[in-house]
C-alpha cells in the first residue's frame, strides 16, 4: 500500500516540492539509517543572553533527551555569562561549546543580531565542526523526538499560531521601504524566527541575507514588525526551504491542543515578558 499517502488531513508537501514534516509520514529507521551511513555531525546554536540564561538548563537537559539522539552533537550556547552554564552530563558523541558573545542594550538587538553572530561563526568554527546546523529560541523545551527527518539543505517550520491562517493575516511587515517587505497577496507560509536550520553553507548564505537586510533596514531608521522573524520570511519567499517543519516542531500551548498536532516537540515555555527583557 506504499501508494496511498500516510495522512490525509494535513499537507504533506508545498507547491515547490519541499517535504512538510508531519508525524506519521516519515520511517525514522530508514532516515536514522542513512544519516548514520553519511556520519553527520549536527551543531544546535542557542543565545542565552542577559536573564534567558535561566531557560538554558532545562534546553539543554531535554535536548539530551529528545534531540539527535544516536547522532554526533554540538551543542554551541552563546552567552554573556559563560560562568552561568549549567553543569551537564552529556551522552556519548554530544559537547557542549559556550561562546562568549555581547550583550546588546535593547532586547530587540539581542534576537536580531542573532543573524550576524550565527553567520560570523559560521565562517569561524561551525564549518569545521559540524555539517548542519539547527537554530533555536532558548526559552524552549524538548518534549517528545525530534531527529534527523528535520535535516535537509535549507529549513523553516511553520508558526504555531499560522499555520491555519491564511496569507493576508500573516503578521509579516508590510511597509514596502523595508527589506522585510512582503506584499500581502504574496507568502507561502508564516515561519518562526525560533527554528530554522540547513548545512553550514545554506545558513551562511541566510544568516547573511537576513542581518544584511537589517542593517538596510537601519540605515532608513526602521525595523521590521517582528525583526529577524520578518526578514527571516521575506528571505524564504525568495530562496524557499527545501523542508517544511510542520508546527509539532515549535508548539505553543498558547494555541490550544488541536488533533492534527499529534506530538509536540519542541514547545514554547511561558515566560513573563516584563520580567525577562530589560525595560528599553
Ligand atoms: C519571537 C520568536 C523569536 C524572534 C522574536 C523576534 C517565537 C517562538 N519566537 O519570540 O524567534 O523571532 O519573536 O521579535 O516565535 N534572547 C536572549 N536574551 C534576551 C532576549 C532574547 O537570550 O534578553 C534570545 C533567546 O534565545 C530568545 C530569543 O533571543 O529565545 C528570542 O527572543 P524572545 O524569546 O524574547 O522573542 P519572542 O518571544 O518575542
Amino acid at each position: 500500500m506504499s501508494f496511498f499517502p500516510r495522512r490525509k488531513d494535513i499537507l504533506m508537501v508545498t507547491p515547490w516540492l519541499a517535504p512538510i514534516v508531519w508525524n506519521g509520514t516519515f520511517d525514522i529507521d530508514i532516515l536514522n539509517a542513512q544519516f548514520h551511513q553519511r556520519g553527520v555531525r549536527i551543531g544546535l546554536t542557542v543565545f542565552a543572553i542577559k536573564k534567558y540564561v535561566q531557560f538554558i538548563q532545562q534546553f539543554l537537559e531535554t535536548a539530551e533527551k529528545f534531540f539527535m539522539v544516536g547522532h554526533q552533537v554540538n551543542y554551541y550556547v552563546l552567552t554573556d555569562q559563560p560562568s552561568k552554564m549549567p553543569n551537564i552530563t552529556l551522552g556519548e558523541r554530544r559537547q557542549l561549546i559556550v561562546l562568549e558573545v555581547p550583550a546588546y542594550k535593547r532586547w530587540q538587538d539581542i534576537t536580531m543580531r542573532r543573524m550576524q553572530i550565527i553567520r560570523d561563526y559560521t565562517c569561524e568554527q561551525y564549518v569545521n565542526e559540524v555539517d548542519y546546523l539547527v537554530c533555536a529560541d532558548v526559552d524552549m523545551k524538548y518534549t517528545d523526538h525530534v531527529g534527523v527527518e528535520i535535516l535537509s539543505e535549507v529549513f523553516g517550520a511553520i508558526h504555531p499560531g499560522f499555520f491555519m491562517a491564511s496569507r493576508k493575516d500573516f503578521t509579516n511587515e508590510r511597509r514596502p521601504q523595508s527589506a522585510g517587505y512582503i506584499p500581502h497577496d504574496e507568502g507561502d507560509f508564516y515561519y518562526t524566527g525560533s527554528y530554522f536550520g540547513g548545512t553550514v553553507e545554506e545558513i551562511y548564505k541566510l544568516t547573511n541575507h537576513c542581518h544584511h537586510a537589517m542593517l538596510a533596514d537601519k540605515e532608513k531608521n526602521m525595523e521590521a514588525l517582528w525583526h529577524d522573524e520578518s526578514y527571516l520570511n521575506r528571505y524564504f519567499l525568495y530562496y524557499k526551504p527545501t523542508k517544511v517543519l510542520s508546527p509539532e516542531y515549535v508548539w505553543n500551548y498558547y494555541y490550544g491542543d488541536p488533533t492534527v498536532i499529534q506530538k509536540k516537540r519542541f514547545i514554547v515555555v511561558p515566560k513573563d515578558y516584563a520580567k525577562v527583557r530589560d525595560k528599553r
